[in-house]
Parts: C-alpha cells; structure tokens; sequence
C-alpha cells in the first residue's frame, strides 16, 4: 500500500516529548496493561470499569497533548475538536471508534481506531495540513454492549436509536441502572438521548478498525474499505422449569431448564446451519440459582443472531422461538424470548466510499458480520469505515492481531483518508 508519506516511525508528533507515542503501536503499548483479564486471558474493559476510565484518561491525555479541545458529551463520548478558526464546527469531519471491550477481548477490537486516529492527527499536522473543516476525534461509550446489554449504545443514544428511557433503566448484571452509573461518572442521565446539535455537525465519519474476520487475509491485503454491515439483533430467552435438589428429585420427576435451554441452543445451531449466510450466536448463558448440587429453576441465555437479509434475521428468530417452546413444553418448562437490541444490515454511503476509494485505490471492499457505531450513524451521516488486517482472523478474543507495520499502514491511511475528505 503506497502511503503519501515517509514510515510514521519518523513523524514527530506535535509534542516533542512524546515522540516515541507518534506511532500506533506506541500508544497501544501504553495500555497494554489496563484491564488484563487473567482469568479469561485478553482485556475486559466494560464501560466505566476502572479499566475503561483509565483508557479514557489516556485518551483524553493524548488528545489534551495534540492540543485538541477535549469534550464528553450528555452521552458520555468523548469528543477531541481540531477546530479551525471561528470555531463553526458544522460539515466536520469525524473519526475514531470505542474504548469498551467484549469479556475477554482482543488489544485492537475499538482502541486501534482510538489509536489511529490519533496518530494520524499527528501526520495530518506533520504534513503541515490546515484544516479546511473541523476534524473530532470521538470515542463512544459502550460500544460492545458487554455491561448493559445493548450494542453500541452511545451512539444509540447520540442518534435516537434508542428510547432514553429504555436506556435508563437498562441494568449491568450486578443490577446497577445505566443512570445510576452515568450519574456516578458525571452525566445527568435525565438529558441522555439525541443530540441535535452534535448530529447536525457531523458532515462524515470515518472509522478505522481491525477486521475481525479472514476477509483481508483472504484477499492477502493490509487495508479494506467496508461496503457493509451485516444486520444484527440480541435476543434474551429464558427458561422456567422447578429448582430441586440434584440428589432427591428422580430424574422421572424433572422440570430442569438447563436441559431445555441446551437442547435449544443446539437447535439454534441447526436452524442457522440450515440458512445460507446466516448466523447465531450463544456465548451467554446464567443458570439460576447456579449451584451445583441444584437443579436451577431458571437459565437466561442471549441469543445473536445475523443475516443480510433482516427479514431472514426476524424469520429465524421466529423458528428459534417456535422450537425453544416445542423443547420447552417437552421438558414440563416455560420460555419467554425479548427482543434487546435490533441493528438492521448497513449499506456505507456510496459517495463517501467513492471518495474513499479514490484516496485509496489499493483498497479493496470488503463487508463484515460485525456491527460498529458506524453502522449506528449510518442513517444519520455519511459514514464509512476502513479495516486493518487482522493475520489470526479471530477476534473477541485474545487472539486477535494486527502487526505493527499494518498498524501503521492504518493510520497513513486513515491520514490519507481524511486529508482526501478535507479538499
Ligand atoms: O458484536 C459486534 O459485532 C461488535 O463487535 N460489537
Ligand atoms: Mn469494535
Ligand atoms: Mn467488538
């Protein structure tokens, strides 16, 4: 990938102190140690976890040195303005991603987009660019949905995808209410919700991300501009049978949801086996009470299912939900399926993309099944988003990877990208 400039190792950032953090890997070194998880190994950073304010501390500290003014929005985003003169922010052109991780995580799923938009705030001014339109780097909140349970919930918030009330009341599995804990960390939750103001000065958003597929492996390319989303919903079943003693209930006499809830989660399997394209998901699953000389009275499991399609997606959950209650009945239990959070499938803005891939005619497209705030925005702004290689194609896991000079190749890109995008 040919980049408009000299390797970032050289690019000095605006701050002589830091020039060993003027590169991707630089700044990523800096928080490989926040929120290590060791007992499922990677990072677990939910959102206002000490983890997660730390590398927002880390952030805005990096931002503060690149003198960008540094904002947290009613939603809890951070917003890093590179203003221009006069300060008029609208027709700005945006970049960044998340900070929260999944359980258990990859180092890059969200902070290399954090990170690279950063370093390529550093090459912009290193290229002496006077900005034409104002440039924001942003991170929202609680992107993976890890703590309260809907994906990408800032900028659900930012953009009105989601009910501030249904917001509100959402709960993290100690119980606590997204208001009580945004109020602890400085917001007022009665203003949570869209925000008018920052929407309407949104001109484009551009995220960089790690490919959390093969896609680039595949293609044997560093850099991806995405063409999709794949539409995605989260859905909570729970199965009602009677708790019991595991040593006097005979096994005649048994109403045990775990059992029904695993038959179930193998006939989701079968059923999104049988779909072309399709996919669904168990990763979650809370037996109640949990104890293991206890037949549980009750099991919770969140079901992930995706599809180009979305009326493919609604049809499956539909045939999902028609067996959990045939499997259900079969083992004297009740089932109740809820819907959580629904993200129908993205198409990028075909304008955007164009002048993407003017900047950038190396880059292929590639579409992914994994959702970003991008993807959010999408009906809102123009958005676009641009993948680094991932070589172990795994991702919400520790062993996801980018190497360091594809980390680099990211952020000229993204450079490169934006510098196109300011003209
Ligand atoms: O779940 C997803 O697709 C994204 O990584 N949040
Ligand atoms: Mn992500
Ligand atoms: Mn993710």
């Amino acid at each position: 990938m040919e980049s408009a400039n000299t390797d970032a190792a050289a690019i000095t950032s605006t701050d002589q102190t830091s020039t060993t953090t003027a590169t991707v890997t630089g700044l990523l070194a800096d928080i490989a140690g926040t929120g290590t998880d060791p007992l499922r190994g990677g990072y677990t950073r939910p959102v206002y976890s000490t983890a997660e304010l730390d590398l927002r501390a880390w952030f805005m500290d990096h931002a503060s040195k690149r003198g960008l003014t540094v904002e947290t929005d009613h939603n809890g985003a951070i917003w890093a303005w590179w203003d221009i003169p006069g300060g008029d922010r609208s027709n700005s052109l945006v970049t960044g991603s998340h900070l929260d991780s999944v359980p258990g995580g990859g180092p890059f799923d969200g902070p290399l987009g954090v990170a690279s938009a950063l370093v390529s705030v550093d090459i912009l001014k290193a290229r002496n660019t006077t900005p034409t339109r104002p440039l924001a780097v942003v991170v929202f909140p609680e992107e993976e949905g890890s703590r309260f349970g809907v994906a990408c919930l800032g900028s659900r918030l930012m953009t009105g995808a989601i009910d501030p009330d249904k917001a509100r009341n959402l709960r993290d599995p100690d119980g606590n209410t997204f208001a009580d804990v945004a109020r602890v960390n400085g917001l007022d939750p009665r203003y949570v919700g869209r925000d008018e103001q920052l929407l309407g000065q949104i001109g484009a958003f551009v995220e960089l991300h790690v490919e959390q597929g093969r896609g680039l492996i595949d293609l044997d390319q560093p850099i991806a501009i995405a063409s999709s989303i794949l539409g995605h919903g989260r859905w909570r079943l729970s199965i009602r049978g009677q708790g019991n003693h595991a040593g006097t209930t005979l096994m005649v006499d048994r109403h045990d949801p775990v059992v029904a809830a695993s038959r179930t989660v193998v006939s989701i399997r079968d059923t999104a086996r049988n779909q072309p394209h399709a996919r669904a998901t168990v990763g979650r699953l809370q037996p109640v009470p949990g104890g293991t000389n206890v037949i549980a009275s009750r099991v919770d499991f969140w079901l992930d299912v995706r599809h180009p399609d979305d009326a493919v997606t609604a049809s499956l959950v539909e045939a999902i939900q028609t067996q959990a209650q045939l499997i259900a009945a079969e083992e004297g239990c009740s089932v109740e399926l809820t819907e959580e959070s629904f993200s129908p499938t993205v198409h990028f803005d075909p304008g955007l993309q164009k002048q993407l891939q003017r900047a950038l005619p190396d880059a292929p497209l590639l579409d992914t099944g994994a959702g970003h705030d991008a993807g959010v925005l999408s009906p809102f702004v123009p958005t676009a988003m641009v993948f680094v290689r991932n070589p172990s194609g795994v991702s919400h896991s520790p062993e996801e990877h980018v190497v360091d000079e594809d980390a680099e190749t990211g952020a000229q890109t993204l450079a490169d990208a934006l510098a196109a995008l300011m003209n």
